[in-house]
């Protein structure tokens, strides 16, 4: 069974996360589906992208495959990390992408949603960001892409909490673009996707890279990139971060201690 299906016509490529039994999680193989479709998609000119899961799914990603995120004291979200890698083929595409959301989102597939160039979503959608339920370090670049989306409060209590936001509450905080009944948001977001798709594909191109190098354009210094990355290694070497692993995979709720 393939893990993604992918389709293009009128130059609006459609990817669809297919692997329900794992809630879409983003293992490595459905990062590297997702990110050979994309350079396809590229390679025939689609002048967008809308990226969705089954009509009907529960959940439209459960977000990094747990099972990957490695202990033994390695980060969790270096540079070489699927989820990594997946935000920046979305970003470094030269057209649109449209996340369609129907389902529940959660973790690194939420900061996913949120590099997405527009979301469209259904009442029912919910947004979770949950590095903090795992006890996981988030990285900079990922903490940026909420920053990005969200006003930092919102962000925070994503970040802090856990707890899913609704699509409503996202839509009105302008993070979401629009929600859209379930009925009608196939042909809702395929109109979206037409109307770009008629614009001038150079012009929109040329604006989304200067877009994204504007909204990352934070200057950092060695020393500060260097505490970052020390503060966050203190979290993945401890036992906390072990613990929130382990209870993932043993299904029972972690039990943390703060060191
Ligand atoms: N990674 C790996 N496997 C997963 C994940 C995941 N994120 N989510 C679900 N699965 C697997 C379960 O282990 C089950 O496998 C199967 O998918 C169905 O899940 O036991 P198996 O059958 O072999 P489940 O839990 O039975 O499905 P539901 O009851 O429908 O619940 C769906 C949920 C999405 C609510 C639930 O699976 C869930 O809470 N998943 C984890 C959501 C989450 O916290 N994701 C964030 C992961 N962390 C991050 O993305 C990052 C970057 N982070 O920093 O933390």
């Amino acid at each position: 069974m393939s893990l993604i299906l992918a389709e293009i016509s009128d130059g609006i490529g459609t990817i669809t996360l297919n692997h329900d039994i794992k809630r879409n999680a983003l293992s490595e193989q459905l990062v590297h589906a997702i990110a050979a479709t994309l350079a396809d998609f590229r390679e025939a000119g689609a002048r967008v992208a809308i990226l969705r899961a089954q009509p009907g799914a529960k959940v439209w990603s459960a977000g990094h495959d747990v099972a990957e995120l490695p202990l033994g004291g390695l980060d969790p979200l270096g540079w070489q990390d699927p989820l990594r890698m997946l935000i920046r083929e979305v970003e470094a595409f030269p057209a649109p992408v449209i996340a369609l959301i129907e389902g529940s989102v959660w973790g690194g597939a939420c900061e996913l949603v949120f590099a997405c160039d527009m979301i469209v979503a259904t009442p029912e959608a919910t947004f979770a960001a949950t590095p903090a339920k795992l006890g996981v370090p988030y990285n900079a670049t990922g903490l940026l892409t909420f920053l990005n989306a969200a006003p930092p409060h919102i962000a925070k209590e994503l970040l802090f909490t856990s707890r899913p936001m609704t699509a409503a509450r996202l839509e009105r905080q302008g993070i979401i673009n629009h929600v859209v009944p379930l009925a009608e948001i196939s042909e809702f977001t395929h109109d979206m996707a037409q109307t770009i798709a008629h614009n001038s594909p150079l012009a929109i191109g040329v604006m989304k890279e200067q877009l994204r190098i504007l909204a990352a354009a934070h200057a950092l210094s060695p020393a500060d990139f260097e505490r970052i990355q020390g503060l966050r290694r203190v979290v993945y070497n401890s036992r906390d971060y072990a613990e929130g692993i382990n209870a993932f995979k043993e299904k029972r709720k972690p039990v943390y201690l703060g060191e």
